[in-house]
This record gives C-alpha cells, structure tokens and sequence, in this order.
C-alpha cells in the first residue's frame, strides 16, 4: 500500500521541496496551500503530488482536507511564517495575532483533524516544522520567537500524550534558510531589507536542505522518533553569530 504524506504550506518554499522529495521516495503526497494554481503547476511537474487548497486558518478549510482523505501516514505541518521586525515595545496586535494563528493554531487545526489517520496508519509520523526562534529568542522577532516557542512547546506535549499510540512526532527547526518568500514576507514586501538578511552569507540553508532533513527523519524504521532536529548552515553557528564574508 502506498503511504500518503500530506504537507501544508506545499505552494512554495521548505514545503514545496519537502512534497517533491516525499513523492521522489514513492510516497503519495497531498500537497495543501492556500495558492491552489501553484499547487496545480507543482503537480503537473511532479507525479505523485495531488493538489489540494487549504487555508489553516480556516476551520472549515481544515475540515474539507480531511473530509477528502482515505488515509495519511505522514503529516508535515510546514504552513507559518513571520510578520515583521518591530521589537516588542512597538509590535503590531493584528500582526502577531496573524502568526499566532497560522503558525500555533493552523499547526493544531490541521494535527486535530488528521491525527486519527496517523493512528489509524499504524506507524504516523507527525513532523512539525518550528524554527530556531522556537528555541533561542532574539531582539525584534518578537512575534515570531512567540508563536514558534508556542509551537515547540505544543509539539512537545503531544509526544508525550501520544506516548504508546503508533505515531512518531517529529519537530525540525531550521535556522537561515533562504527561500523565495520567507523574509520577503518579514518585511512586507521590501526585497532590498529581506535580501539583506542574507548578504554575504556563504551558503544559507535551501529549501531542498531542509526538506532532505525532514524525509530523513520520516523514513526512520518506525521504532525510530526523531524528537528534534535542529539544522542550520555552517556559517549560523547561532542566532546571534553569523559568519558573512
Ligand atoms: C527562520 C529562522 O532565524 O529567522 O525560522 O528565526 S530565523
């Protein structure tokens, strides 16, 4: 029986290279997001990726994928992302609410509604894709360092509440990652600041980097629970100490 991956977020970035590495090692994969035309183009280049629009937000949204399934062994809970770069003294309520909501309650959403597949799979494996701002806080990523805490920290509880059920739970937080959308989207748009973070930078993380780390952790023998993989290039030795040439 084939096993179906479902990853969200799938239309660009960390989940869109993480839907085609699943469906190169033969899974079926449901790739959801909210941009369904990419999504459409995505599978018309990649057999084995089925499209589907998910906005996690939206209960209703989350409710149809699952209504839309008949089975999902591996989840990769990949949709979040970070909105601005104000510190906390002048951070945006509507901003930080919109991070809270796609990064923590989308994450739960979507796990609430597909986790009796995992069981039902008989070896589930729950990835949750957080961020090193989930581990180490840093001025001005205010919001994100919330939401992504949040997240980790919800990851962790469900492991343990799962503990003796047939599905692994998986988190891997990724530090600089250069992708298309991810510090555009930061900075509202502005692609001189968000190329900034990356200037001089010899070798930011790919996409592909960290959706090879996430298919490593699903392929484990079923035994086998990767609680945490923390990934970063070899110039990010931390948060706070970036080599740049
Ligand atoms: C993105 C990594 O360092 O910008 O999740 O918070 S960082």
């Amino acid at each position: 029986m084939t096993r179906t991956a479902v990853v969200t977020g799938a239309s660009s970035g960390i989940g869109r290279a993480t839907a085609c590495r699943l469906a190169d090692e033969g899974y079926s994969v449901v790739a959801a997001a909210r941009r369904r035309d990419r999504l459409e183009e995505l599978a018309a280049e990649v057999p084995g990726i089925r499209p589907m629009a998910l906005d996690v937000t939206s209960q209703e949204s989350v409710d149809e994928l699952a209504a839309a399934l008949d089975r999902c062994d591996v989840l990769v809970n990949n949709a979040g992302g970070a909105i601005g770069m104000e510190p906390v003294a002048r951070g945006d309520v509507a901003d930080w609410r919109r991070m809270y909501e796609v990064n923590v309650l989308g994450t739960l959403r979507v796990t609430k509604a597909l986790l009796p597949f995992l069981v039902a799979s008989g070896d589930g494996v729950l990835v949750v894709l957080t961020s090193v701002a989930g581990l180490v806080p840093y001025e001005e990523g205010g919001g994100y360092v919330a939401a992504k805490h949040a997240q980790t920290s919800m990851t962790e509880v469900l492991r343990l509440e799962l503990c003796g059920e047939p599905v692994r739970v998986v988190e891997v937080a990724p530090g600089m990652v250069h992708t298309e959308e991810f510090s555009l989207n930061r900075f509202r748009g502005d692609a001189t600041a968000a190329d900034l973070v990356y200037q001089g930078v010899p070798g930011p993380l790919t996409a592909g980097d960290v959706a090879d780390a996430v298919t490593w952790c699903v392929t484990r023998p079923a035994h086998v629970n990767i609680d945490r993989l923390v990934i970063r290039p070899r110039a990010q030795a931390a948060q706070h100490k970036i080599h740049r040439v």
